[in-house]
């Protein structure tokens, strides 16, 4: 936020922020308050996540799963031979071993992932099971600039992976911008990309307030995580998760509410709640087939086929580049 000025923190001047403390600092003194969703996968987070992948009210997962597993040979068909597989936001490594297991033997697997400490667990465990495949992780934030290792064979063919629609924690904007320099990281190869769709609110909005209060407890984890990481005085308890489907921008909204006025304090600012104020910490778009094409043609991919499940949850698209 331009209107927020560093300098006006003197004592803080001297030392370098953190990319979570700017932004912190920026999404608490911007009106409507916000936070970036990614801030959301510290170790406590992405294990909180984890646990609402396996919610019954959660389907994308558990349908983009299926969608793989059933048309995995289909899918590994038309992606055809690749070198290696670039992974933007990684996570558990759960759905790229079905990937890994339909496709002509790729020599490398880079998973891109923002949660270092979640990801080598995980890189462990793949390695295990994955003995002749050269795993090279990349903490990294892939919102930002990064560099990925020269290419693991001279004219080998990338193949990108972004499944379980974190497509659509981007605005249309930073979405159009993400898929360009996808476009051009792997071009000779393509994108694997997994997209929510739009459908009947009820379900959308169960899927993100689930009875068992993960989501919730996911949500606020935010808070939890200011406070142990930049020391700031959240209490939890004066903040309620909400989740609601905004038809019109066609995305779940997720926000933080102050239950009651009051303030808080971070990195040697004071930040004052009304009652009912809130911080929008998520958006999660929801896409049509079309416009998910229309979006990638623009990005500079071809189109290529596309599979859903039977009742149309959720989609996985080819796009060559
Ligand atoms: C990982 C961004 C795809 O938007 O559904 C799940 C995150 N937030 N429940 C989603 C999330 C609340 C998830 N993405």
């Amino acid at each position: 936020n331009p209107s927020f000025n560093i300098d006006s923190l003197p004592a803080l001047q001297d030392q370098p922020l953190s990319d979570f403390a700017q932004d912190m600092l920026s999404g608490m003194a911007s009106k409507p308050r916000s936070i970036p969703p990614k801030y959301f996968y510290d170790g406590a987070g992405s294990a909180l996540f984890d646990r609402i992948c396996a919610l019954p009210e959660y389907y994308p997962t558990r349908t983009e799963l299926r969608i793989l597993t059933d048309r995995a040979a289909e899918i590994a068909n038309h992606i055809g031979p690749a070198a290696e597989i670039v992974e933007f936001g990684a996570g558990s490594l759960t759905k790229v071993r079905l990937l890994l297991d339909a496709l002509e033997a790729p020599k490398r697997y880079l998973p891109i992932d923002i949660s270092g400490e979640h990801l080598d667990g995980a890189v462990a465990r793949l390695r295990a099971d994955y003995p002749g495949l050269e795993v090279v992780p990349i903490v990294a934030d892939y919102t930002r600039r990064f560099a990925l290792p020269a290419p693991v064979v001279d004219g080998g063919r990338r193949v990108g992976f972004f499944p379980g629609s974190t497509l659509g924690n981007f605005s249309p904007e930073e979405a159009l911008a993400f898929l360009k320099s996808a476009a051009q990281m792997l071009r000779g190869g393509g994108l694997l990309l997994g997209v929510d769709l739009i459908k009947d609110p009820a379900l959308l909005h169960e899927a993100y307030n689930d009875a068992q209060g993960v989501t919730a407890a996911f949500n606020v984890n935010l808070l939890h995580r200011a406070n142990a990481e930049l020391g700031a005085d959240f209490h939890p308890g004066n903040f309620a998760h909400a989740a609601f489907y905004n038809a019109p921008l066609q995305r779940i909204e997720m926000h933080l509410v102050s239950k009651r006025a009051h303030a808080v304090n971070l990195l040697g600012e004071r930040f004052t709640f009304a009652e009912g104020e809130t911080i929008h910490t998520e958006n999660s778009h929801k896409f049509s087939i079309e416009g998910l094409r229309t979006l990638a043609v623009k990005a500079g991919f071809g189109i290529g086929p596309v599979w859903t499940d039977a009742e149309r949850l959720f989609s996985v698209h080819w796009l060559p580049v």
